[in-house]
């Protein structure tokens, strides 16, 4: 075999595996997730390959609808429980296989808050820091978590108190915006903020 046609056939092997990776197991119904900008919805759509007798529909693992075979494209709208990080799920339902494809996205919040005002009183001081505290160790919750992120990374963990205490001993930075005004959170992220009564 010349050196081209070696050359051909490893592209060709190559292609052979690339086609037949598990790639394409990882998403088994090509399920698509479009959330609704503004709302609290998601467009999905998804294949019914025809092996299923139905597909059950789960948001963060509740089900949530049950939608019959139609043995083709399944597009439908899914009502979400409000911002935050979701999952939407499709399993597919048959005898004896079943399958599920799952996508995960967030809906950013559109309350205003003060990042860094833990426990909403409308200040920042050490108050907030025990909130932040008890939050993570105690789990006795906010009513917005964003604001409990007071270093903005998405999150909640022992790194935040830790930024607020350094910020009101005049050691760190302020916490990133919205402060020190109310303001809506300009980074998506899975955290939710259900009220927060300083920023009607
Ligand atoms: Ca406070
Ligand atoms: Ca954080």
């Amino acid at each position: 075999m010349s050196n081209k046609n070696c050359t051909l056939a490893l592209l060709a092997a190559l292609a052979l595996f690339i086609s037949t990776s598990p790639l394409e197991a990882q998403s088994p119904l090509g399920l698509i997730c479009d959330p609704i900008s503004g709302s609290n919805m998601v467009h999905i759509s998804f294949m019914d390959p025809g092996v299923f007798f139905q597909f059950d529909v789960t948001v963060n693992g509740v089900l949530t609808m049950v939608l019959p075979a139609t043995g083709g494209i399944i597009k439908t709208l899914v009502t979400l429980p409000g911002p935050g990080g979701h999952v939407v799920c499709v399993m597919g339902i048959g005898l004896p296989t079943t399958v599920a494809d799952c996508c995960q996205f967030v809906i950013p919040s559109t309350q205003r808050f003060v990042r860094g005002d833990a426990n909403a009183d409308g200040g920042i001081n050490i108050a907030d820091v025990v909130t932040e505290l008890n939050l993570l160790f105690l789990g006795i919750p906010v009513l917005c978590l964003d604001a409990s992120d007071s270093n903005d990374d998405g999150g909640i963990d022992i790194a935040d108190p830790i930024y607020l205490v350094w910020y009101i001993l005049g050691s760190g930075p302020p916490p990133p915006l919205p402060h020190p005004l109310c303001g809506p959170d300009p980074t998506a992220d899975p955290l939710n903020c259900v009220s927060f009564p300083p920023c009607p």
